[in-house]
């Protein structure tokens, strides 16, 4: 039986014993790939509870880096399963974490699960500058650009990204996902990106459907 509530609960906690404990019993039932994206969710879920109680001064910066490797850990234990590739490419993502923000647990587990489907990822790493999306269109030419960002800054950096690549002459080449906590269907047309997602399991499916 999956008990989300209490991966939920132990994220929040940063219980790394307890966390461990339910993946690894969860992993050794043999689940799913749906089943695992749902306890990702889960998982992301507890990401929220550790933002909310550092906002409000209960949990510090030492914390959050802490959630992190928590859930990169998680994230491990769990690709296994949800990294069952496809070996027939489908289409190729330039996938990288905006100027500004070095935040890529979300960008991680978007990856796995695109790289699952089937899609050859070329990840650019965080902090990255409009130029190097441009450099690397210019190089693989991907089907689609996928941009990620948890900070509010963020947003700012994936417009500065699209304009660059309108500028470079490659708007028309490539279709656009933005993706992150703060992406919203207001910013997706603020940036001129194609769509935009807080659930990297939607953003593979629109991925497929542009590949088609
Ligand atoms: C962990 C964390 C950190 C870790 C990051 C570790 C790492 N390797 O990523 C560390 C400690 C480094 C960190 C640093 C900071 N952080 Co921080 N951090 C968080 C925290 C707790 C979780 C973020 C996270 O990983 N969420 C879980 C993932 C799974 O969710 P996600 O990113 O949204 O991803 C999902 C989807 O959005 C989607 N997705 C994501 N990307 C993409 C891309 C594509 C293409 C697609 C299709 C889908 C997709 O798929 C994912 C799975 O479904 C949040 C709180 C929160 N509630 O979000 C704060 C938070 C984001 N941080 C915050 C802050 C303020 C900071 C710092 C400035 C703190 C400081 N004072 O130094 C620094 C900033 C450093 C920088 N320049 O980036 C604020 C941001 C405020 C704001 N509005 O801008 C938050 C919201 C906390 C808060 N409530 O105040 N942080």
């Amino acid at each position: 039986m999956l008990q989300l509530t209490e991966i939920t609960k132990a994220v929040g906690q940063l219980d790394e014993e307890k966390l461990n404990q339910l993946l690894e019993s969860f992993v050794s039932g043999g689940p799913t790939e749906e089943e695992a994206q749902v306890v990702v969710n889960a998982c992301q879920q507890g990401m929220a509870i550790v933002g909310e109680l550092f906002e409000s001064g209960e949990y510090f910066v030492g914390d959050l880096i802490f959630a992190g490797e928590l859930l990169t850990q998680s994230m491990e234990m769990l690709k296994p399963v949800i990294g069952r590739g496809k070996s027939v490419k489908v289409g190729k993502i330039v996938l990288g974490t905006v100027e500004g923000d070095l935040h890529d647990i979300g960008k991680n587990i978007f990856r796995s699960m695109a790289e699952a489907a089937g899609f050859e990822v070329y990840d650019l790493g965080i902090d990255q500058k409009p130029s190097a999306y441009v450099d690397k269109i210019k190089e693989v030419r991907p089907d689609v650009i996928g941009m990620s960002g948890v900070l509010t800054l963020a947003l700012e950096s994936m417009r500065k990204t699209v304009d660059e690549i309108c500028k470079a002459g490659m708007r028309d080449k490539v279709k656009i996902i933005i993706g992150g906590n703060p992406v919203t269907a207001e910013a997706c047309m603020q940036i001129g990106a194609d769509a935009f997602t807080t659930n990297a399991a939607d953003g593979v499916k629109i991925c497929q459907a542009w590949v088609k």
